[in-house]
């Protein structure tokens, strides 16, 4: 399988330009450049436009056919044997919100870290629920590799049950420094269930449920899906009302890397990147070499090792599934 193709170039007299804010199936809900929304279907079968997508539309009746998809700057999706699931494009950064409870997986949050490496998108880390206190404490503690190997991470308190516990200001500090890291960006919230994402949305964009509720509506005619990614504006406060931009996409679980080749995925892990600059062999697998220089650093001995026996079971074990599904 080969990363969604671009579709051919078709004649665009009497199309206009549109971006796309919500996909579901086949099917996409299109925004004008004066703001107005419309239901657009894909011309062809190769077409698939997804959510960041800036499109050439044309009408047809009430709803309207993509006829050009304008290149993307980037794609970020996941792909497993079956099939690939793309998120969204044109990204400036992906959120990866997670919280002290449920428990996250550091299995996930690596698979989605690569896959935004390897797409060249800034992922930042947050974690969620501060007012947890001690939850909250190992769940922060466990990140403490991620932030040495470089990744921005913040700690939020998106909807805190427990205000009353901590200093009055702590929450909207926090919350300060998100709405600062999202200003101007078009930025991909992505995590698993129960870690805040509806909250966080319906905190930064209030109207979210009555766009939500309006999506379905338009959609129930009958001939459409469910809703699966959708783009919602944020008033940063600056007047700039369509600048700023979070995308609500679900899909963190089952996050497969099938599209990664084995021998690239250390250049996407920052921690075994700067060790693999030390590897004897130029195509060094990192598993078994002599003079490995991401070994020697898991096993130091004279110093804490900067690569986490975690992380590099992670790495084994990921090598091991995508060596595995390429003959
Ligand atoms: N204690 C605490 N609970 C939160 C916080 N933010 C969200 N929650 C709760 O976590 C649960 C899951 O939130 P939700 O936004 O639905 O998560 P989603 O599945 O990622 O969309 C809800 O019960 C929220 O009220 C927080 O900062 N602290
Ligand atoms: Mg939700
Ligand atoms: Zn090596």
């Amino acid at each position: 399988m080969s990363k969604p193709r671009q579709p051919a170039a078709r004649p665009l007299a009497g199309t206009q330009p549109g971006l796309v804010v919500a996909g579901f199936g086949r099917h996409v809900l299109v925004e004008t450049d004066t703001g107005e929304r419309l239901i657009c279907h894909p011309r062809g079968k190769k077409s698939q436009a997804v959510v960041g997508d800036r499109i050439r539309w044309l009408a047809s009746e009430d709803e309207g056919t993509i006829e050009k998809i304008e290149e993307r700057r980037n794609l970020f999706y996941r792909q497993d044997e079956m099939r690939t699931k793309s998120f969204a494009a044109n990204l400036d950064q992906v959120l990866i919100l997670i919280a002290a409870e449920p428990e996250f997986s550091e299995s996930q949050l690596t698979r989605a870290l690569i896959a935004a490496e390897a797409e060249g998108i800034t992922p930042v880390i947050a974690l969620n629920k501060s007012d947890l206190g001690e939850p909250f404490t190992r769940a922060w503690a466990k990140l403490a590799p991620y932030r040495t190997m470089g990744y921005r991470m913040l700690s939020l308190a998106i909807k805190p049950k427990v205000e009353a516990s901590r200093p009055a200001n702590t929450r909207a500090t926090e919350l300060h420094e998100l709405v600062e890291l999202l200003r101007g960006k078009k930025t991909l919230v992505l995590g698993p269930s129960g870690a805040g994402k509806s909250s966080l949305t319906n905190l930064l964009v209030p109207d979210a449920r009555v766009l939500t509720a309006e999506i379905s509506q338009a959609l129930n005619s009958g001939k459409h899906t469910t809703t699966s990614t959708t783009l919602y504006w944020v008033d940063t406060g600056d007047g700039n009302t369509r600048a700023t931009a979070l995308i609500d996409s679900p899909g963190f679980q089952e996050f497969g890397l099938h599209h990664i080749a084995p021998m690239r995925l250390a250049g996407y892990m920052p921690d075994l990147r700067l060790h693999a600059q030390d590897c004897k062999f130029y195509n060094c697998t990192h598993l078994h070499e002599p003079g490995c220089g991401v070994i020697a650093e898991v096993n130091a001995s004279d110093h804490p090792s900067s690569i986490s026996a975690n992380r590099y079971r992670l790495y084994t074990e990921l090598f091991a599934e995508l060596s595995q599904s390429r003959y």
